[in-house]
């Protein structure tokens, strides 16, 4: 088999690199480790950025989400049981998009499938070689027999435990990395959300926060040990828990019922760089990791594949390097910002045992200066709307 671009990972980075090489006539093929199905069953994040709403848009694909989509205009932090809000209309004049990553997967595919571009689920033992060279392939075995495709490049969109960086040498990329000392639990419960704004808690027990999937379908989270088990957690203990970190009324104001996802992610912080090595380009979170708090994670992977597209699309429009060339360097800058932006946000809102009481005094004054000062809500609104590309 014959392709353009091999693209390695079928998340909503590999989807949508596909979907702008398709509106360009550029062909793609889509190798995929797990079934759709499986693929659509990860609950991961829930807010777009304005970019990522615009990409969606362009790309065709936004129609479901400017319907069942809710545009938030600021979120509210809640410290101890005190709450600020952050007014991003006011501010800075944007908003978000509650949109959960689940249906913008839905939706690429969707509109890959219709357009008959190939994809690849279920493909075991994906291997990447002779990337250095001007003729990359990857082989993989399906339904137990052996596969071959040649391309020009492969992107690397497979996430963090994928094969695509793990291929590179040790020596030729260095990473970057923080392992934080707790995860989050998160919840999924048919329920109407206990508030129109998301609510990020810091509480002497840990972070809690409260977001949301729909008008009847709310995401919570609270801080755990980065060592607990998600069976030790019943729906009570969660409840009991996530409305304590809360302030009296909220907690009251909550609608509580029986889960229907729970699951618990580990935070960290992580960037390999570069992300070019010879014809094969890392983009997402096979690139960069952020802990979630930031709500940076999927909007990163879009931006990602934006710069990667259109420098694709000029190699092959214009036969021109230069875009490809430079792709790795400025992807890094973004990556870089959104890495300080989610790292500051977790270390404001979480408790970290280790820093003691001098650690929680810095982290009221964070908050303070926050309520009080319009520059600091703006610089807060900006990163979390969304940096510039
Ligand atoms: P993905 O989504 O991990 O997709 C990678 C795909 O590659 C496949 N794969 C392979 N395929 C073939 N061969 C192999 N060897 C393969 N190895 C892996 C995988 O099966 C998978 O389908 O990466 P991508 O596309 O880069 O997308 C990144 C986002 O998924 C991620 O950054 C976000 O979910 C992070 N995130 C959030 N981001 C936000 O922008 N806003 C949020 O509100 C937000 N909340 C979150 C989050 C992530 C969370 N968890 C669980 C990590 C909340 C949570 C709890
Ligand atoms: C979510 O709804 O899953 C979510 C929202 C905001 C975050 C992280 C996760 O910062």
């Amino acid at each position: 088999m014959r392709t353009q671009v091999a693209i390695i990972g079928a998340g909503p980075a590999g989807l949508m690199l596909g979907r702008l090489l398709e509106q360009a006539g550029i062909d793609s093929v889509i190798l995929e480790r797990k079934s759709a199905e499986y693929v659509l069953s990860r609950i991961r994040a829930g807010v777009l950025e304005q970019g990522s709403v615009d990409m969606l848009r362009n790309a065709g694909v936004g129609a479901r989400m400017d319907v069942e989509g809710i545009p938030h205009q600021g979120i509210e932090l809640s410290y101890d049981g005190k709450n600020q809000r952050i007014d991003f209309m006011e501010r800075i004049g944007q908003q978000v998009m509650v949109y959960g990553q689940t249906e913008v997967t839905h939706d690429l595919m969707d509109v890959r499938n219709a357009s008959g571009a190939v994809t690849i689920y279920e493909a075991e033992d994906v291997a990447l070689h002779d990337f250095d060279s001007p003729h990359p392939r990857v082989t993989w075995r399906k339904d137990g027999v052996a596969q071959e495709l040649t391309c020009d490049f492969i992107a690397g969109c497979d996430g963090y435990h994928g094969v695509s960086r793990a291929s590179v040498p040790a020596q030729a990329v260095k990473t970057f990395e923080r392992v934080y000392p707790f995860g989050w639990l998160g919840v999924l419960v048919d329920q109407p959300p206990v508030s129109d704004e998301l609510i990020y808690a810091h509480h002497e027990r840990g972070f809690a926060l409260c977001s949301m999937r729909s008008h009847t379908r709310s995401r919570y989270y609270v801080q755990v040990g980065a060592d607990e088990k998600v069976e030790n957690w019943s729906d009570e203990r969660f409840w009991d828990e996530l409305r304590s970190r809360l302030n009296p009324d909220t907690a009251e104001a909550m609608k509580i019922g029986a889960s229907i996802e729970k699951s618990i992610a580990p935070l960290r912080s992580f960037v390999a760089e570069p992300l070019r090595f010879g014809s094969l380009f890392l983009a997402g979170d096979a690139a960069h990791i952020v802990p979630p708090t930031g709500a940076k994670g999927l909007n990163l992977a879009m931006s990602d594949v934006k710069a990667l597209g259109a420098a694709m699309i000029e190699y092959y429009g214009e036969r021109s390097p230069a875009a490809i060339d430079d792709y790795s360097n400025k992807v890094l800058q973004r990556i870089w910002k959104a890495e300080r932006f989610s790292w500051w946000m977790t270390s404001m809102m979480h408790v970290f045992p280790e820093s003691g009481t001098f650690g929680l005094r810095i982290q009221q004054a964070e908050f303070n200066y926050l309520a009080g000062s319009v520059a600091a809500q703006q610089s807060l609104s900006e990163n979390y709307c969304g940096l510039p590309d």
